[in-house]
């Protein structure tokens, strides 16, 4: 089986289910951008509104010009597209001074009750393979994800071809 890395090769949660991925997760690990944001206790909260749509919030501890740490308060809005697992993520901060953005956001895979993996490629190089992109791998626990679920993490961390680039995100109750 020979890798080829390319973002549109890579394969999503089938029938992702946003009712069921309601709630609290933790990040347990993160695979970092170019200019990282969101440096640990990150703790997401997704719901899916009246109309249908999917929003969340986020926190996580920041530094913010270059040396005030801080608690960001982060909203998201999700567009949907063909794909009920790909979505585009419109994201802003209760702050002005916090970071704002336009990433796509794919569920590649969730049991909805213990583990999901997210990415998002922000920038392609030409051969179609990401240049610049995110991950995180959240656990419904704070502690970590289960032994279980470590394999199949561990397999779609290679799939999306960010194996080796994660590190772990503390939870410290700094936030
Ligand atoms: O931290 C980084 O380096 C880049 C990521 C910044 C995006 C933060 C946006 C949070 C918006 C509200 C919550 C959404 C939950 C998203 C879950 C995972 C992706 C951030």
């Amino acid at each position: 089986w020979a890798q080829d890395c390319l973002v549109s090769n890579i394969t999503v949660k089938q029938d992702f289910d946003r009712m069921r991925y309601q709630g609290t997760w933790y990040a347990v690990a993160k695979k970092d951008p170019v200019g990282l944001f969101l440096l640990d206790n990150v703790v997401a909260n997704f719901k899916v509104e009246e109309d249908g749509t999917m929003t969340a919030t986020a926190t996580g501890r920041v530094i913010i010009l270059n040396n005030w740490e801080m608690c960001a308060n982060m909203f998201g809005t999700f567009e949907d597209t063909e794909d009920p697992a790909r979505f585009k993520m419109k994201y802003w901060g209760a702050a002005a001074y916090l970071q704002t953005g336009y990433d796509d956001h794919w569920i590649i895979d969730t049991d909805y009750d213990n583990y999901a993996i997210h990415y998002s490629c922000r920038e392609l190089n030409v051969d179609g393979t990401c240049l610049d992109g995110y991950s995180f791998i959240f656990s419904r626990y704070r502690d970590g994800l289960r032994p279980e679920d470590q394999r199949i993490v561990t397999e779609k961390k290679q799939e999306i071809c960010f194996l080796g680039k994660y590190r772990r995100v503390a939870h410290t109750g700094f936030c």
